[in-house]
């Protein structure tokens, strides 16, 4: 008798990736205003070109949020219980959970990340380092529920989610978020949550806008994606980058305007581009850390510790879930 084929978890998770991706896409591109959501620029080339952005001299938040956890780790690590495993939402290239790990009595970590490819080579690279904890990667959309590994059952849970990542969310998302957090968490469990926090709108908009046109590939290179996973014809010479602050609502925005009016195809349907028009790509939502405090302490959390840099452009938070 034959063993039943098993198709490879990873290739059934793929699919339904896609699937989720063309629609999300499709009805992005039927709204008013055209939108996408940020999540999808994290193909493996656009994980790469984030973490070129952020080597940038123009991005600062995360250098300045970099300062911030190697200056206070001890600080934040004294919040951490003794063999707590740590979730990391959005891990990336894991550079700043090898601070708080290096200073806290963390024995299991679990990093979570969209973009399953990176992670596992990043997860693998910091096993190897790192032979006395326990990497768990899980590559999952963090801003659905997603099961945690078993492993971490009755230990203290402590969440990291760093990279003011939440400002890509809108406020109510946000609070959604939060709260889904701290149900997964657990009541007594802590959060290390990093804000990017509101200040003169130049530096801001230098950050969105470097002058070695990293951000511009970084956004463009959504299109790319599209056109090789969905089979689209978007023609990127046909869109430039634009970001700018929104004084009103607080956030800096991103978008892909059609430099011409022009038809594009995605998966045998039509959408038209006014010469101007824009597909809104990512928001940015900066917070006073007045007002973030306010939105944690209405979305479960108690705020514990805030930490700062000198010139007050980033902020970390230990929040504790009620
Ligand atoms: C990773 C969402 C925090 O909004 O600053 C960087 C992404 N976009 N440059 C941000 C980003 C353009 C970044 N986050």
């Amino acid at each position: 008798m034959t063993a039943p084929v098993r198709l490879p978890r990873l290739i059934e998770t793929l699919d339904e990736e896609s699937a989720a991706f063309l629609t999300d896409v499709l009805t992005g591109l039927s709204a008013d205003p055209k939108t996408i959501p940020p999540k999808y620029f994290y193909d493996e080339r656009g994980s790469q070109l984030f973490e070129a952005i952020t080597r940038t001299p123009e991005y600062y938040p995360t250098r300045t949020e970099i300062g911030i956890l190697e200056r206070h780790a001890g600080d934040i690590a004294a919040l951490m219980p003794k063999g707590a495993a740590m979730v990391e939402f959005g891990a990336g290239a894991i550079t700043k959970a090898r601070i708080l790990l290096g200073a806290a009595p963390i024995e299991i970590f679990v990093p979570v990340d969209i973009s399953a490819d990176f992670l596992g080579g990043e997860a693998s690279r910091l096993q190897r380092e790192r032979p006395g904890l326990t990497v768990l990667p899980v590559a999952a959309d963090f801003t659905k529920p997603f099961t945690l590994p078993k492993a971490v059952a009755g230990r203290p849970l402590v969440g990291f989610f760093p990279g003011s990542t939440l400002g890509n969310f809108e406020p109510h998302e946000a609070a959604a978020f939060l709260k889904h957090a701290a149900n997964m968490l657990g009541s007594g469990s802590t959060l290390i949550i990093g804000i990017d926090l509101v200040k003169d709108p130049e530096v801001l908009s230098r950050a969105y806008n470097d002058e070695a046109g990293v951000t511009a590939a970084f956004n463009l290179n959504l299109l790319r994606r599209i056109d090789r996973e969905l089979g689209a014809d978007f023609d990127t010479a046909g869109f430039w980058h634009r970001a700018f602050y929104n004084r009103e609502r607080m956030r800096v925005e991103m978008h892909l305007a059609s430099r011409v009016r022009q038809r594009v195809r995605v998966d045998g349907r039509c959408f038209d581009f006014r010469r101007g028009e824009t597909i809104h790509t990512e928001s940015s939502y900066k917070y006073t850390p007045e007002m973030f405090r306010a939105l944690a302490l209405g979305s479960g959390w108690t705020p514990a510790a805030m930490w700062l840099d000198e010139q007050q452009w980033f902020s970390v938070h230990a929040l504790t879930a009620r």
